[in-house]
């Protein structure tokens, strides 16, 4: 028996995704979805006001529209005990429904639940609620001055969050005291939101025995169950979560959202199946936003652009309830990555985190845990330094990269990077965009009064949460697992704590199984997101699920082989030491013409096993990574700037990526290109802009834009090959890169235009009017 050439080599072959016919014809399985005769419909009232007392709600209204079953309160689920919702780093806990105060436009204040949508709707305009408005605090730089106190739930009696801080101040200050050159910007990165094209939502059904089934848009459902538990105090076998098919999560379904424990009490109460599914605007106004840093980069610097230290200042916005989604001992996640790609000797930063009158949230949309504000900090102020010294911004980077032969390299601010070779994606990523040409080009544009303009971002990335010993959520250490299961006829099924949401597992799972064991991909089936089913694990964000997840799997299929190696040997009817993997196959040393192949040791191992071995085919193994992985890569965009208008043109944008060992390329360059076009709405369009009064300014997608097919350039890719050390396969993530490295890379190349009209920074995003408005102060004109 030989096997066929496809199931050989099925790591790096571009593959298509198994899961797309489904998803292009129409047949996914989605939340709103699953119907459930009988099942009610939930819909929530939401405070008009950013701030303001709660006197009095009064249901009677809504109760009388024919259909409403229950309105519930913040009252109501104090008295259950069920008021309040435990975040994920234990900083703070958030309201499920307002109690007291509301204190952000849009905070849930009550509940809804009918036999239709349209009933729970209209019941939702009639819940008449007193408000007392109140002045809101929609700055932190406001916040900060505690002059206003909007948490009276908090003992401590200050806006202020925490302060963290990372590196050695003292020796920085010095550091940059000596600095010949020194440049200092603050760069903010607003507040913008995810927003995947399916909003949340759930279906919370109780059978007769009093057990939760929980159908929910969650990118960690094994975490979900454990806080659904921790928060109602039902115990954790009876709750099932399941999430299905997910329209894109972008860090947005991380959280565990106030809608989630209302439906469920709905669902206990009214022992109803109970249906919630979010609006759009529910969607932008209330759930996880992202970013909204302000930083003050600090850079020190020799003449000749050597880099001397690095100090960043920190402040944070995180809205009304400190709602991000971050690791325990990381409430600014894995910011200290903000040295980058470089050498510095140096380095300091510290973070001050405030309430204000807000939306909760502050991590998600493709940021692992904040590298994306980290990433934007030095790649700007990299650029910045170029500017002062006048050198190149790729010679600048090229003089104070980290080289490849000092890897494992550990950062001043603490990160042990396990590899890279940023010199070398540098120069290929010059080569393949013709970078010397471009400048030329530039040159000739410039004397003729043209604002062209290229830049670079070179970023280093830090994924792969988490080691045990530094990362947990909620205490729960930030493991992955996988289980893999050999049927009789050499296919199986393979399931891992992870959960897609368009990323692609079910065809990389297989692939990794499928190169540790020479079978066929295609029959491999891949399972997640069910807790009755799968293996405890974390979840997918943060690029995690390639470097832990990924790992789990190879080893657990490597574990799938050690016990078919013993079936072979038996096959083979030799000693199982004298028995070799190789090319796919198990042969006898020294006699590769005697094999058979994992096909064949699979129906042994449940037809004949041999004598003392266990019958069956299967494996689990949860993963501890010892380190995180370290992707990187060269961004470089090309950008004409009309300066009459204020219209930037994407010429050209290239993306030269290094995430070790590829298992699919067509799935990387896909997220590649998915990335992107997020990395460039965020430079060019994205922000939630709140306005003096607390109002949310983009609540809709008529403000808050999402840029089709029309509005993206077209995107050129790359890559280079730095298999992470310690990584079973070599895999690094890749898919938050694209939005963590692209908007430097953008906002360098428009400020590069502009630097000949002396324009040094303008804050994302780089809209026409900002742009028009920064050329003619330039310029001196009104
Ligand atoms: N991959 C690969 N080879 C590598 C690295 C990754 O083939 N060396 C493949 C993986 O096997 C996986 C995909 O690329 O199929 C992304 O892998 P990884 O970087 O490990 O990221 P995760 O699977 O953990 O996905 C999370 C990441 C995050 S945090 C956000 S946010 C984001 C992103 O993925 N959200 C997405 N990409 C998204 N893509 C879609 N379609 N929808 C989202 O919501
Ligand atoms: Cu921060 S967005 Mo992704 O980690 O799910």
């Amino acid at each position: 028996m030989t096997t066929t050439p496809k199931e050989k080599h099925a790591m790096g072959k571009g593959m298509k995704r198994k899961e797309d016919p489904r998803f292009l014809t129409g047949q996914g399985n989605y939340v709103d979805d699953l119907v459930i005769p009988g099942m009610l419909s939930m819909a929530i009232v939401h405070s008009p006001y950013p701030h303001a007392r709660i006197r009095s709600i009064d249901k009677t209204a809504a109760l009388a529209v024919p259909g409403v079953k229950a309105v519930i309160t913040g009252e109501d689920l104090v008295a259950a005990s069920l008021g309040w919702l435990p975040t994920f780093h234990g900083f703070d806990k958030q309201m499920v429904l307002a109690v007291g105060k509301a204190l952000f436009q849009h905070q849930e204040v009550a509940a809804v639940f009918a036999e239709t949508r349209e009933a729970a709707m209209d019941a939702v305009e009639l819940v008449e609620v007193d408000y007392e408005p109140l002045d809101p605090v929609t700055s932190p730089f406001d916040a900060m001055k505690d002059e206003t106190i909007l948490r009276d739930d908090r003992d401590d009696k200050t806006n202020h969050i925490y302060h963290w801080e990372s590196g050695h101040r003292d020796e920085t200050d010095a550091a940059l005291g000596d600095a010949e050159v020194v440049i200092n910007e603050k760069v903010y990165s607003p507040r913008c939101h995810p927003a995947p094209l399916e909003p949340c939502g759930c279906v919370a059904q109780f059978d007769a025995m009093g057990r939760l089934t929980f159908h929910v848009t969650s990118q960690a459902p094994h975490v979900y169950r454990t806080a659904i538990s921790l928060v109602t105090g039902i115990p954790e076998d009876k709750i099932r979560v399941v999430a299905p098919d997910i329209g894109g999560g972008f860090g947005n379904k991380v959280p565990v959202y106030p809608g989630y424990v209302c439906a469920i009490v709905g669902a206990l109460i009214l022992k109803t199946p109970v249906k919630w599914i979010e609006t759009r605007t529910e969607n932008l106004t209330t759930t996880g936003f992202a970013r909204d840093y302000h930083m003050d980069v600090t850079i020190g610097a020799k003449k000749d652009g050597t880099v001397t230290a690095l100090k960043v200042k920190t402040v944070a916005d995180h809205g009304a309830f400190d709602a991000a989604a971050d690791p325990t001992q990381y409430p600014a996640g894995m910011f200290g990555i903000v040295t980058g790609s470089y050498d510095f000797p140096v380095a300091f930063t510290e973070l001050d985190a405030y309430f204000t009158n807000k939306a909760p949230g502050g991590v998600a949309y493709r940021c692992s845990f904040r590298v994306t504000e980290a990433s934007y900090a030095i790649e700007r102020g990299m650029d910045l330094l170029a500017g002062e010294l006048k050198m190149d911004p790729a010679e600048l980077r090229k003089k104070n990269f980290v080289q490849k032969d000092e890897f494992p390299y550990k950062s001043a601010l603490g990160f042990t990077y396990d590899s890279g070779d940023y010199a070398g994606t540098l120069d290929h990523a010059l080569n393949l965009i013709g970078y010397d040409e471009l400048r030329k080009e530039q040159a000739e544009k410039r004397a003729r009064g043209e604002l062209m303009g290229i830049g670079l971002s070179t970023f280093t990335e830090v994924v792969g949460a988490g080691p045990s010993k530094h990362f947990d959520i909620l205490g729960i250490k930030m493991f992955d697992s996988a289980e893999v299961r050999i049927h009789p006829t050499g296919t199986g099924i393979v399931r891992a704590g992870t959960k897609s949401q368009g990323q692609g597992h079910e065809t990389t799972w297989a692939q990794i199984v499928a190169e540790e064991l020479g079978l066929d991909p295609e029959n491999l089936l891949v399972e997640e997101g069910d807790t009755d089913t799968a293996p405890y694990g974390l979840g997918t964000y943060a690029s995690r699920s390639t470097p832990v997840a990924g790992a789990a799997l190879a080893l657990a299929a490597r574990r799938v082989r050690e016990k078919a190696k013993k079936v072979a040997a038996h096959l083979l009817e030799a000693a199982e030491d004298d028995v070799e993997w190789k090319d796919y196959q198990f042969s006898i040393m020294g006699a590769p013409e005697k094999s058979v192949t994992m096909k064949e040791v699979a129906f042994a191992a449940y037809t004949n096993p041999g004598e003392g071995n266990e019958p069956g085919l299967e494996a689990s193994l949860y993963y501890d990574p010892p380190n995180m992985t370290f992707p990187h890569g060269t961004y470089i965009a090309v950008v004409d700037v009309d300066g009459e208008t204020g219209e930037v043109k994407v010429r050209r944008f290239l993306a030269v990526d290094d995430c070790g060992t590829i298992i699919n390329p067509t799935i990387v360059q896909g997220q590649v290109h998915g990335g992107l076009t997020e990395g460039f709405a965020i430079s060019f369009m994205q922000e939630i802009p709140y306005d003096a009064q607390g109002n949310n300014m983009a609540p809709n997608f008529m403000e808050y834009l999402v840029p089709t097919a029309v509005e993206s350039p077209v995107w050129e890719t790359g890559h280079t090959v730095t298999p992470s050390p310690h990584h079973p396969i070599g895999a690094k993530g890749v898919g938050e890169s694209p939005n963590v490295g692209s908007p430097a890379a953008f906002v360098n190349a428009v400020m590069d235009a502009l630097s000949p009209l002396g324009v040094k920074h303008i804050d994302m995003p780089l809209t026409r009017e900002k742009i028009w408005q920064a050329v003619r102060d330039a310029q001196g004109q009104k």
